[in-house]
């Protein structure tokens, strides 16, 4: 058990909710920072679902109000501080491109001046995308691969993640960034595709729905378990150097391939239910990602645990029992 103390961006999040029970898990005093113009907003479902919600602190700070952040600093005296906090579904960056790169990209800048001027000793992790990767350089992405953003999200994360990067080589700071792949749970917003799928398949079975709209199903993801992936965050933050790591399990499957492990889980067939809507093409595509995670394996010790299929299996198992209520 520790005494240390974690502040972490995005806690009401995905990512956010693991890492915390995570970080409970082994004893920190974990604050989250909730950025709210009205109490109503506030959404701690995910919190609640792993029944952590009370164990949290709370903070009101926004990543585009550096004075609130400094509050934040002050008030947590954070050993570690995880930039969890995005607008960070990338169909919508092209609809708020310039939101996206005040909240993903400045946002991470506005956190780092924060620690950089008030308590430079803190650790920091930024949570970087492999949609940086974008219109892949290499066929194997890793630490080393150049840069292709291509959405304005991707653009936004590329932004912090150098800055990031620039942070810890000017001034020093213990300042990481994990480039991690897709990582799905059931704790994932409906709006991407993994929970998009599990959830039209469990409505499908139920009779709830007939039919579930997708847009490019030949994409093809490195799909891993955000429950696997925060375990990553917290191993970057324990290690002498500070350093940048790839996340991935290292295979890459398409949307429709991960459609049919959800449909033959449910016992129906994908043919007799998927229709493909241009409503969900994007302006510029991300056609295939593939991780290299050795770097992370040798150096952190961190290994995927969950495949694909069992993952999905979990999703449409949580989503059937959620329907059913
Ligand atoms: P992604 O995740 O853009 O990779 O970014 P998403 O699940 O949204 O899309 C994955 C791929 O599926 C294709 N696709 C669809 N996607 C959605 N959302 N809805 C659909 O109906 C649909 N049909 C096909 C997409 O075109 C895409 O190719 C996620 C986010 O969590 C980012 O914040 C994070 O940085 C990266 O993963 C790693």
């Amino acid at each position: 058990m520790t005494n240390k103390a974690a502040l972490i961006t995005g806690i009401t999040g995905q990512d956010g909710a693991y890492l915390a029970q995570l970080l409970l898990g082994k004893g920190y005093e974990v604050y989250g920072l909730l950025p709210r113009r009205s109490t109503s907003e506030v959404n701690l479902t995910r919190l609640e679902w792993l029944g952590i919600e009370k164990s949290v602190q709370f903070i009101d700070g926004d990543l585009n109000d550096l004075s609130s952040l400094i509050r934040a600093l002050q008030k947590a005296q954070p050993d570690e501080v995880y930039n969890l906090g995005a607008q960070s579904f990338v169909q919508t960056s092209w609809d708020q491109p310039i939101l996206t790169g005040q909240v993903s990209g400045l946002g991470a800048v506005n956190l780092l001046e924060a620690i950089r001027l008030t308590r430079p000793e803190t650790r920091f992790y930024q949570a970087s995308t492999s949609e940086m990767y974008g219109l892949i350089q290499e066929p194997m992405q890793s630490e080393t691969t150049p840069f292709y953003p291509r959405s304005p999200y991707a653009a936004a994360k590329l932004y912090a993640h150098w800055m990031t990067v620039n942070y810890r080589e000017s001034f020093n700071l213990f300042s990481c960034s994990g480039i991690l792949f897709n990582h799905e749970s059931p704790l994932r917003g409906l709006e991407f595709v993994t929970r998009k799928v599990t959830d039209g398949v469990a409505r499908i079975k139920l009779g709830l729905a007939t039919e579930l709209r997708l847009g490019n199903i030949d994409a093809k993801r490195d799909w891993g378990h955000a429950r696997d992936y925060v375990e990553a965050m917290w191993l970057m933050l324990q290690q002498d150097n500070p350093d940048d790591f790839v996340i991935a399990t290292g295979q890459t499957t398409t949307v429709r391939d991960m459609c049919t492990i959800a449909f033959n889980a449910a016992g129906l067939k994908l043919e007799d239910h998927l229709v493909i809507d241009p409503r969900f093409f994007r302006p510029a595509e991300v056609d295939v990602l593939l991780g290299n995670p050795a770097k992370a394996i040798a150096k952190l010790g961190w290994k995927p645990k969950t495949s694909l299929q069992e993952m999905i299996e979990e999703m449409l198992a949580a989503d059937l029992k959620r329907l059913q209520k």
